[in-house]
């Protein structure tokens, strides 16, 4: 069975959808420390879980019969840096609650990362597998040390921890929070409600991204593979990398009256800046087989279908 914290961010209910059509609905429970809207109590299993609360989530690990536990519950980018504290105690503590409950009942673990796991030192146009990582920002701190503590306890003690560094990841169905990245996601909403969309970044400003389903069959590959593949405990994936005037321009093919003005706001601008340009996937393709299916004009297209339907749905006009 597995557990998903963080349940109601960007990547828990799709993620847990997808499981969930491979795995039976009962085997996979979303938590979080927020009440979910009614949908997704009827799409499965949910219950509250606290990730600074030890003993809630050894409760829920042992009642609940769990082997694998997704570990999705951080704050990220951009609302850490507003926030510094609570991200270090949500992002850290949360983490080595959940790292010292995967060694006591021998669970295994996925933790994600992110481009936000490197910084201006970093090699940034490749950024590798393995380099120099001094982030700027107290997420990107917070997801080297999980990086770390995952890698060492995999050797100290054999813990099955998986960790994927993610892109900026595009969804239409959820909302990003509070990311550097999420101007790609609202750059859609905007196309197709004001056809305006102001930009808090660079119209330059190029960043690895990826479509929100690779995202989660990214995940779900790589906690399927043997363990006799994996070379590494924590992989770069990447599916392309882009500017937002290039995807203005992509939308525009669909939307050609789409107006982008930028507005950069420094702390944003300045933690992209520190980001990687482009990752360097190859181990993730060669250990494990990753490949990706989406590319820009894929992402453009079904962003747009998705929206289109949803504001239909919802009676909302659609440009
Ligand atoms: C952020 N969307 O912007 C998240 C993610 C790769 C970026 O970590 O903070």
């Amino acid at each position: 069975r597995v557990l998903i914290t963080g349940g109601l961010g960007q990547l828990g209910v799709g993620l847990a959808e997808m499981l969930r059509k491979q795995y039976g609905k009962e085997n996979i429970i979303l938590s979080d420390i927020r009440r979910p809207p009614a949908e997704v109590y009827n799409m499965g299993p949910f219950v509250y879980a606290d990730v600074l609360d030890y003993k809630n989530l050894r409760e829920l690990v042992v009642n609940n019969r769990i082997t694998w536990l997704v570990h999705y519950s951080a704050l990220l980018s951009a609302i850490g840096e507003a926030n510094v504290a609570l991200a270090r105690t949500i992002n850290i503590t949360g983490l080595h609650n959940v790292l010292d409950l995967a060694l006591e009942n021998c669970l295994r673990l996925f933790v994600p990362s992110t481009i936000g796991a490197f910084g201006p030192s970093s090699p940034r146009d490749p950024a590798p597998d393995l380099c120099i990582q001094r982030p700027r920002t107290i997420y990107g701190v917070s997801k080297v040390h999980a990086e770390l503590m995952g890698e060492y306890l995999h050797h100290k003690y054999g813990l099955d921890f998986r960790c994927l560094r993610y892109p900026g990841v595009v969804s239409a169905h959820t909302k990003p929070g509070g990311g550097t990245t999420d101007y790609a996601v609202q750059i859609f909403h905007d196309a197709l409600s004001t056809g305006h969309h102001e930009c808090y970044l660079r119209s330059n400003t190029r960043l690895p991204m990826m479509h929100i389903s690779d995202c989660h069959r990214a995940t779900i590959e790589f906690m399927q593979a043997p363990e006799s593949q994996l070379s590494l405990r924590t992989y770069n994936i990447a599916a392309m990398s882009f500017t937002p005037e290039e995807v203005a321009e992509e939308i525009r093919k669909h939307l050609p009256h789409l107006r982008v003005t930028y507005n950069p706001d420094t702390i944003r601008q300045t933690i992209a800046d520190s980001w990687p340009v482009r990752f360097d996937d190859s181990n993730a393709r060669q250990d494990w087989g990753w490949k990706p299916a989406y590319g820009l004009s894929e992402l453009v297209t079904d962003m747009l279908a998705s929206i289109r339907e949803q504001r239909t749905n919802a009676g909302l006009p659609v440009r």
